[in-house]
């Protein structure tokens, strides 16, 4: 058997988001869609907000030395320019809890979920947005960052622009082909100032952006291949040229594989995630390749499936795991790796019935079961290799 080994110091680890794991969160834009019956309700979800230790204890039994999560905006700026040092208190109590146990915690400042006073006010449409999301993550940087050395500003900016204002189906509903370009030039402006005003807050702290990129191939049809050429740009690469220049790594959130003049047999032979989508072995490596461009360094901030079963998670991983370290040899300077998610969870518009844990949640009781891919993990994590 040979050993893929790893840089020291590379990170092992799993993601969240608040939305998705806390529960008991009430005053954004998707609490009132699903008040308004348009998504499924969050509810109490995994009860991370209360249950955050123990899930560190877990984090850390099973060899991880990382872990991404987000605050929720709403939580701590409740209303427009009012923080609640209680809310800061919590998230200074979380990054303890993940220092005490070894792990290196990674802040992303929003992830999806909007304070309702903002998304009423017109959200990221409103001329001052990258104003008041700029100050929203210096004060979060002020508060947190002698615990975090590492921010992202923006989950996914080109996810939540496209699902909310290209195909309408995430707050705020709509199907605009015109505002969906304003959104994502607004979202890049924002990024921009609040990286400037968290690197005046805390000039030590390093800053990103976590950027859902998608391997895009085509067959040899000259029609495909200037498609194909076209969206990789539009969707992997538009917005990290806006925001040139602020951001000192890229956070890569990786889950799809779109081949453009794929054949019958292609698409029957493929396998697929509970969610439907193609698991392509090597597209993370692919992803991770095209990075290499940019000269900055890159975390794998999310990369996961929905497997309910656990029957592919854990080929999944060690795919995933040859692809960090196949891009590491060529060149690309991958610092850690996060699996997606650390425990099932809320997962939008599909609410809970896909399951992306390596640790299973019963939503009934609450009880928590490690799932078998998960001690596969664990042993790379330990490792800091894979036997391949
Ligand atoms: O659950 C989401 C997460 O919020 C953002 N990245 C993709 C995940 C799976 O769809």
């Amino acid at each position: 058997m040979a050993e893929k080994k790893f840089p020291s110091g590379f990170l092992w680890g799993a993601a969240t988001a608040s939305y998705q794991v806390e529960g008991g969160i009430e005053n954004t834009d998707w609490a009132q869609a699903a008040r308004d019956g348009k998504v499924p309700p969050c509810g109490s979800a995994c009860e991370h907000y209360t249950r955050f230790e123990n899930d560190f204890d877990i984090a850390k039994s099973l060899g991880h030395n990382f872990h991404r999560f987000s605050v929720e905006w709403a939580r701590i700026e409740p209303e427009e320019g009012r923080f609640d040092e209680r809310e800061v208190e919590h998230y200074r109590n979380v990054l303890r809890a993940l220092r005490v146990r070894g792990l290196e915690p990674s802040v992303t400042m929003w992830h999806f979920t909007l304070p309702l006073w903002f998304s009423e006010t017109g959200g990221f449409e409103r001329s001052d947005s990258p104003k008041i999301f700029a100050r929203y993550c210096a004060y979060v940087a002020g508060k947190l960052g002698d615990q975090c050395t590492h921010f992202t500003t923006i989950n996914e900016p080109m996810v939540y622009a496209g699902k909310g204002f290209w195909e309408g189906l995430w707050p705020p509903f709509r199907e605009n082909i015109l505002r969906h370009l304003h959104v994502v030039s607004a979202l890049a402006a924002a990024h921009r100032a609040a990286y400037k005003a968290m690197k005046k807050v805390r000039p030590e702290i390093q800053v990103g952006v976590t950027k859902h990129n998608i391997f895009f191939e085509s067959n040899s049809n000259p029609f495909n291949i200037v498609l194909h050429v076209f969206i990789d740009w539009f969707w992997n690469h538009r917005f990290l040229q806006l925001i040139y220049g602020h951001q000192d790594f890229i956070g890569l959130n990786h889950y799809h594989h779109k081949k453009f003049g794929t054949t019958p047999r292609e698409r029957a032979a493929a396998v697929r995630s509970d969610m439907g989508w193609e698991l392509h072995p090597a597209s993370l490596y692919h992803s991770l390749i095209a990075l290499k461009r940019y000269g900055l360094p890159v975390y794998v901030s999310e990369n996961g499936l929905a497997d309910a079963v656990d029957s592919r998670r854990t080929e999944f991983i060690k795919n995933a795991v040859r692809s960090v370290h196949r891009a590491i040899s060529e060149g690309v300077p991958v610092k850690g790796y996060c699996y997606w998610s650390l425990l099932d969870n809320y997962e939008w518009a599909s609410g809970y019935g896909p399951r992306f844990g390596l640790v299973e949640i019963d939503y009934a009781t609450q009880e928590r079961r490690i799932r078998k891919s998960a001690y596969v993990y664990k042993q790379i994590c330990e490792r800091n290799a894979l036997l391949d």
